[in-house]
């Protein structure tokens, strides 16, 4: 049984405790291999290890911090296929998704983070003839970055490629039921030759790892992506040390869709804002709201199209709908189902456990599910679900339709589809999320800034966002 490794001080290495904790493949229910079950001794090994690597990492000309790191981007392009297998192994999810989008993106983040870094500047403020101030923005030092399952090395890698590009190092912590795909990025930067320590990568439960990076007084800055609750946790911890947090929290994402929208691009983009990664997307729109005069008719045909959806097994590439991320997480999308039909919701399809046969037979598979008849205010429709479900409401006025889409203490995506540009223009100032696509879902600028409001999180990351929370900004004034 492959044994995982912490990757500390540039090694990879067992943990203190030689404890270890079963790694699941989601598509089969069986453990297929190990990680490290570390603790805070590991965690404190890794800050020892960053701390001593900062003094040169930070200053290192920017342009051979780039260039480590795009020998990185350029391994992870090399290395798509094994990559995608073992995060599709891994998650669950379909290895043509891992292999188009979460691998990909993650060579990505690195590559523009990497370049990024040699056009971000500061500012100088002349003060006629009396002073000049200069901003300087220096590396933080050791940043905590810990990350969730639903997309293992796209998220891991949009925290850890800005903080290295900006000087810092970094004690990461990936997500214990997703870590497979964090330890072949170990492997990738010993082969790409990022000097040792830079980058310290700790396995582990949140509770023991996790907790051991926010509390630890070395660690000035965290960021996190995971759940609202967590986020909570974190800054309940974070906050009164006064470090630097940025928190990508949870989300239930509103579609707003207007009778005068393009019907067939509406609805083919739904299909994919609904489910997938079966619908372990933060971004997901799990809320569906459609103009009544249009409500029959896309309800008949969106409960055809999921209908025709098949759960598969993830390492098949024609399959589109994989397993979802653990038993647990099964049974908790289960459950809220449970809790739709307990409070009126009526089940159009799926709504089910789906059993495959052969070496899926132990799987976690859920049917794509969609229900109606729920008021916009209910339970299903306020608590974030994170799996194959969505609800479909109709509404009559514009008026309406905000006001359901706002009444959510999430706000990190909206989805509009009108054809109607001024009406959109005017939506989109009115939604309270962080992000809006409008005709679109998940069309990524990797410059633009990204997060949520509310119970979405705090702070951005992406392109310049993302360096201005991994610097520290000094203003020096001289005078003339
Ligand atoms: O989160 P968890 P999950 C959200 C998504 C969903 C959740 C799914 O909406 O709600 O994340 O990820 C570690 N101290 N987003 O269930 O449990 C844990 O080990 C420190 C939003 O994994 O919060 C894991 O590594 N760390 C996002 C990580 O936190 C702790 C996009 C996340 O775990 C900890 C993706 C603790 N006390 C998912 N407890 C967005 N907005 O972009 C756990 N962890």
């Amino acid at each position: 049984m492959q044994k995982l490794q912490n990757y500390i001080n540039g090694e990879l290495t067992e943990p203190i405790g030689k404890q270890y904790i079963d790694n699941y493949d989601p598509s089969t229910g069986k453990v297929y291999s190990l990680l490290p079950d570390s603790d805070e001794r590991d965690v404190q090994l890794a800050v020892e290890a960053a701390k001593a690597a900062f003094p040169s990492w930070s200053v290192t000309p920017k342009d051979q911090r780039a260039a480590v790191l795009l020998r990185i981007s350029s391994l992870i392009d090399k290395s798509l296929e094994r990559l995608a297998k073992a995060e599709s192994k891994d998650n669950g999810k379909p290895v043509s998704l891992a292999r188009t989008v979460d691998i990909p993106r993650a060579a990505a983040n690195f590559h523009f983070y990497a370049t990024g870094i040699l056009h971000f500047a500061s500012e100088a403020h002349a003060m006629e003839e009396e002073a000049i101030n200069y901003t300087l923005r220096n590396p933080v030092g050791v940043a905590g970055c810990i990350s969730p399952w639903n997309l293992p090395l796209y998220l891991f890698s949009w925290k850890i490629a800005p903080a290295l590009a900006a000087g810092n190092c970094v004690v990461a912590k990936p997500s214990e039921i997703t870590p497979m795909t964090a330890f072949l990025l170990s492997e990738l930067c010993i082969e790409a030759g990022l000097p040792k320590g830079v980058l310290n990568i700790v396995h582990g439960y949140g509770h023991k790892v996790g907790s051991a990076i926010t509390a630890h007084p070395e660690i000035p800055l965290i960021s996190f992506t995971g759940g609202t609750k967590t986020g909570a946790e974190i800054a309940r911890v974070a906050a009164p040390m006064f470090k630097k947090l940025s928190l990508e929290l949870g989300g239930k994402n509103p579609n707003l869709i207007f009778a005068d929208c393009n019907y067939e691009n509406m609805l083919r983009t739904t299909m994919n804002s609904s489910f997938a990664n079966q619908g372990q997307i933060c971004l997901c729109g799990s809320r569906i709201m459609v103009e009544r005069s249009i409500y029959e008719k896309f309800k008949t045909d969106f409960v055809a199209k999921a209908s025709k959806m098949s759960v598969g097994n993830p390492a098949d590439d024609k399959t589109k709908m994989g397993a979802v991320v653990s038993e647990q997480h099964m049974e908790k999308i289960l459950a809220c189902i449970e809790l739709a039909k307990s409070e009126g919701g009526k089940v159009l399809c799926g709504g089910n456990r789906v059993y495959l046969d052969g070496e899926n037979k132990g799987g976690y598979f859920i049917a794509p599910t969609v229900i109606e008849g729920l008021p916009y205010n209910c339970r299903t429709n306020q608590e974030e679900i994170f799996g194959p479900v969505v609800t479909i409401m109709p509404f009559d006025t514009e008026a309406e339709a905000l006001m359901m889409a706002n009444a959510s203490t999430y706000g990190l995506a909206s989805i509009l589809w009108t054809e109607n540009l001024t009406r959109a223009h005017r939506l989109a100032g009115k939604l309270h999320t962080g992000i809006v696509w409008i005709n679109c879902w998940l069309l990524r600028d990797l410059r633009t800034p990204f997060g949520g409001v509310k119970g979405s999180g705090v702070g951005r990351e992406g392109g310049f966002e993302a360096f201005d929370f991994f610097t520290e900004p000094k203003n020096v004034c001289i005078k003339l």
